[in-house]
């Protein structure tokens, strides 16, 4: 069959000394490494939406390449898309891919209509998941696309809107399940405000803590054994998203009970957006027991807004893949590509470029991270930084055992703080350094 990507070769790993662009230089996806393949190490997911779906429109313009596939009925499309997104993901040596209701199927004139659609290109997916070999790593519904959704989904003031994204997301449950998914995403959207003056933060919270219990006892009851995810995200589209950042949704999962059933999505570029690192995030729910899955990109330092780029900044990635292996690696999550080319990158090749320079940098993360653990330095460095908890009052202050009034003698009896010494942060980016690009 002639597909969109037909131009393109399998791309192979080739080593790092290698010119031909159309391959990877990192990223051998079975070989074995801290013991088990690289394939598993990362369980990279192809993006239905930015890869099969965006067009590269922007509020300026419109789009620069076409994604119909060759076909002017919408379900005609959607039909050459799935066998386009496979042939894709074939060439890229991908296993998983993550995807909302309406970009593989589109929406109909009623909620019955998109539910038929999405039936009949669930039957072709499942065909083509069994053929390839691929799996879903996580699904999600599309609440925020259509202008009934102006003023969110769940946190929406009007109960008719409430009811219709319960009724998508019904079914988006139980397509996941059915493709086997081990996951489930929600990110925001227009879950959010703009302003205080027409907004009853507090019942849009209960609104949409009340939907998410739904959508968890649905889908216990039809079998789904994954995680929920919450993908924080500090603003856009809204001025207030309410998933600002992981502490942010980790107070609003425990204040409302939903701790048990979800994990945290962590998005690089939402991160940023947050005034965090990425790795802070990834920290932050890794020590929270709550890190589930990420979605791989990078933004731009010098914009404000969600660029969604392929990640390329070896640092980056190595950090990520650091806190992925002290939490445990991944179970159900695994790394989706939510990235796309730049409006200006318009050709099936730049498609291939993009995933093949985002995978090598993870690839390379990987590979450096547990030269990182392996080494030692930094781990042995922190341990010994806080040393004084392993005896004397030190060891009290760690056991709790320790009171205020005891404390304060033994401070008196101090004088002053003596022993404190250099956090050596030069030095640390130095050994860094020197095992990245040793
Ligand atoms: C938006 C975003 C979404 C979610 C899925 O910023 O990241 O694509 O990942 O709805
Ligand atoms: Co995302």
């Amino acid at each position: 069959m002639k597909t969109y990507f037909s131009t393109l070769p399998k791309i192979e790993y080739e080593g790092k000394t290698t010119d031909n662009p159309l391959a990877f230089r990192y990223y051998n996806p079975d070989e074995i490494i801290a013991g088990k393949p690289m394939r598993e190490h990362l369980k990279f997911a192809m993006s239905y939406w930015h890869t099969m779906c965006a067009e590269g429109t922007d509020m300026f313009g419109v789009g620069t390449l076409t994604k119909n596939y060759g076909e002017s009925d919408p379900m005609a499309s959607a039909r050459a898309k799935a066998e386009c997104a496979f042939d894709l993901m074939d060439k890229l040596q991908i296993d998983y891919f993550c995807f909302h209701d309406r970009d593989i199927a589109p929406e109909g004139a009623t909620l019955a209509e998109s539910n038929a659609r999405l039936d009949e290109i669930t039957d072709l997916l499942e065909k083509l998941m069994k053929e390839h070999n691929k799996k879903v790593l996580w699904g999600t519904a599309n609440c925020f696309g259509n202008p009934r959704y102006m003023h969110g989904a769940g946190t929406a003031p009007n109960a008719d809107v409430f009811a219709f994204a319960a009724g998508q997301i019904k079914k988006a449950l139980e397509i996941t399940q059915r493709l086997g998914g081990k996951g489930y995403v929600f990110w925001g959207g227009r879950e959010g405000y703009e302003t205080l003056l027409n907004t009853d933060m507090a019942k849009e919270l209960d609104n949409m803590a009340y939907l998410m219990h739904l959508a968890v006892d649905y889908a216990r009851s039809i079998g789904f054994d994954g995680d929920f995810y919450i993908e924080p995200k500090p603003k856009e589209p809204t001025k207030h998203q309410y998933d600002f950042d992981a502490a942010t949704v980790l107070a609003f999962l425990r204040k409302y009970g939903l701790d048990k059933d979800f994990k945290l999505n962590i998005e690089a570029n939402h991160a940023t957006l947050a005034g965090h690192t990425f790795r802070h995030e990834l920290a932050t729910a890794r020590i929270n027991g709550a890190f589930g899955s990420i979605d791989a990109n990078q933004g731009d330092y010098l914009l404000g807004w969600d660029t969604d780029q392929f990640p390329t900044d070896y640092y980056e990635t190595t950090f990520c893949m650091l806190e992925v292996l002290r939490a445990g690696g991944f179970t159900n999550g695994g790394l989706n590509f939510d990235a796309k080319t730049r409006r200006g990158s318009n050709t099936p090749e730049d498609i291939a470029y993009a995933y093949i320079a985002g995978m090598d940098a993870f690839a390379f993360g990987l590979r450096a991270a547990v030269r990182i653990i392996e080494d030692g330095r930094l781990d042995k460095f922190v341990e010994d930084r806080y040393a004084s908890y392993n005896t004397g009052i030190g060891k009290k202050i760690a056991d709790q055992t320790a009171t205020l009034e005891e404390l304060s003698a033994y401070a008196l009896n101090m004088g002053d703080v003596k022993t404190n010494t250099s956090g050596r942060q030069e030095y640390l980016e130095t050994v860094v350094n020197r095992l990245l690009f040793c």
